[in-house]
C-alpha cells in the first residue's frame, strides 16, 4: 500500500514548499519537524542528474538556531568539543554537539557571523532547547532562538555557473566552508560554498520568504540550459560520498570518535567544552565502518556476522549505481574490527560476503572504478 505523509502545521512548510510540489516531490521526510523533499522522480535518476548537472533544494529544514549576546561564544563553546576560538567572521565549521558524557547531540554546521552572534545550521535533533537549558543552567547572557532562515542549497557540477548567472563572479571567490554577504534585490543573503553532497556547489541562506521563492524562480529560468531541476539530499550520493546522517548512523548514544569523526574534536586544546574531559578518557565502543558488498542485494535485516557472531548493525545502505557494488555504513564493536576478517550479511536469498573498509570510501583502494554515467 503506498503510504502518505499527513501534512498539517506540525510539518511545517516552507517559502518553497508549493514550488517542490509543482517540481513533482514524490516523497517527504520530516527533519525538524519540518518537510524535507527526499525523492523527485526516482534516487537512482535523481541521482545521476545530481552528478553531472544542477540541482536547487529547499533544504529549509537545516533550521538556524541563533545564538546571540555577550556570551554567544562562550555557549557555542560550551556545545562542541571543536576549537572554535581561532574561528572567522563567515567562516563555516562541521562540529559535532556533544553532552558532558561525550554523548552526540547535534552535528551541525557553526557559522560565525561574529563573537556575539553566531548560527548552528542543525541536523534534525532539538538543539534550541538544549541550548537554552545550557544558558540557563549556566546563567549565560545569551538568547538561543530559531531564526526566521530557510536555507536553498544549488548542488552539482554546474552549480558554479548558475550562481554566477544570478549574483555575479564574486560568487566564484568563495572558497569551500566559506561564506560571503551577497546583495540580492533589497536584501542581503549569506552564500556559503558548502552542502549535503560531494558534487560541489552553494547554499543560500535565505531571509525573506517571498524574495527566496522569487529566487527559486530565477534559478529555474536562469538555469534551464544547465538542464536545472529541484533534488534534495540524495542517499545514493551522500553513502558513496561518507556523509553521515544523525539519528540514523550517529545518536544520542555514540560519541564523536565512534562516528569516525575525530577530526572535529580538538583534543590537545584549551577550551571550556562541556564534552572535552569525558572525551578525553572514555573509551570507544564502537566504530562507524564502511561495508563493501560486491554484488547487488536486498538486505533481509540490518545484521553483521563475522563467523557465527554478530559484531555489528548496518546504519544506511544503497546500491551504488557508479561503482556497481552495495555500499553501506555499519556500527561494529570495536573489537571485532580487523581488516581482511571475513564477514557477512543476511541477504533475502542467504549469507553474502562483505569487505569491511574505513570511511569515506576510498574506492581505488578498493579496487572500484567509476561508470561516469549510465
Ligand atoms: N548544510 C547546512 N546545514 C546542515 C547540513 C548541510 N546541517 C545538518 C547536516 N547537513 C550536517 N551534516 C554535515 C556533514 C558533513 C558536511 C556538512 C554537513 C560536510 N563536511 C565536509 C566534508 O566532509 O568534506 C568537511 C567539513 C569541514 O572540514 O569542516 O560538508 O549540509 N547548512
Amino acid at each position: 500500500m503506498p503510504q502518505e505523509l499527513l501534512i498539517s502545521t506540525r510539518t511545517r512548510l516552507t517559502p518553497f514548499s508549493s514550488r517542490v510540489e509543482d517540481c513533482g516531490a514524490k516523497a517527504y521526510t520530516v527533519y525538524n519537524h519540518m518537510l524535507l523533499p527526499a525523492i523527485f522522480r526516482s534516487l537512482e535518476e535523481d541521482y545521476w542528474h545530481l552528478c553531472e548537472n544542477v540541482q536547487v533544494w529547499d533544504v529549509s529544514a537545516q533550521r538556524q538556531v541563533e545564538i546571540t549576546g555577550p556570551d554567544a561564544l562562550k555557549l557555542v563553546q560550551l556545545m562542541t568539543p571543536r576549537d572554535l576560538s581561532q574561528a572567522k567572521y563567515g567562516q563555516c565549521f562541521y562540529a559535532p554537539l556533544c553532552d558532558e558524557s561525550g554523548n552526540m547531540i547535534n552535528d551541525p554546521i557553526i557559522i560565525k557571523h561574529s563573537d556575539e552572534h553566531w548560527w548552528l545550521s542543525i541536523a534534525d535533533t532539538d538543539v534550541m532547547l538544549w541550548g537554552m537549558g545550557l544558558a540557563t543552567g549556566f546563567g549565560l547572557d545569551v538568547k538561543v532562538s530559531e531564526a526566521d532562515i530557510w536555507p536553498l542549497a544549488v548542488q552539482g557540477p554546474k552549480a558554479e555557473d548558475l550562481l554566477v548567472r544570478i549574483f555575479g563572479d564574486e560568487v566564484r571567490e568563495i572558497r569551500f566552508f566559506h561564506s560571503k554577504i551577497i546583495n540580492y534585490a533589497a536584501k542581503e543573503f549569506l552564500v556559503a560554498r558548502s552542502g549535503w553532497s560531494k558534487q560541489g556547489g552553494f547554499e543560500i541562506y535565505v531571509n525573506d520568504a517571498e524574495l527566496g521563492a522569487q529566487l527559486w524562480d530565477e534559478l529555474f529560468a536562469q538555469g534551464e540550459e544547465l538542464n536545472v531541476r529541484a533534488g534534495c539530499p540524495n542517499l545514493i550520493e551522500r553513502i558513496e560520498s561518507g556523509l553521515l546522517s544523525f539519528g540514523g548512523d550517529m545518536g544520542y548514544d555514540t560519541t564523536p570518535f565512534e562516528c569516525g569523526l575525530d577530526k572535529y574534536v580538538s583534543l590537545e586544546a584549551d577550551i571550556e567544552s562541556l564534552s572535552i574531559d569525558a572525551l578525553r578518557k572514555r573509551p570507544a565502543k564502537t566504530r562507524l565502518m564502511g561495508l563493501v558488498i560486491d554484488r547487488q542485494v536486498k538486505l533481509k535485516d540490518l545484521r553483521l556476522f563475522s563467523g557465527g557472531r554478530e559484531i555489528g548493525v548496518i546504519t544506511s545502505n544503497t546500491w551504488s549505481p557508479k561503482y556497481r557494488t552495495h555500499l553501506a555504513f555499519a556500527k561494529c564493536d570495536i573489537n571485532c574490527i580487523a581488516e581482511r576478517q571475513e564477514l557477512h550479511v543476511i541477504s533475502s536469498t542467504g549469507e553474502v560476503p562483505a569487505r569491511i573498509t574505513e570511511l569515506p570510501f576510498n574506492f581505488e583502494s578498493l579496487g572500484l572504478k567509476s561508470l561516469n554515467s549510465k
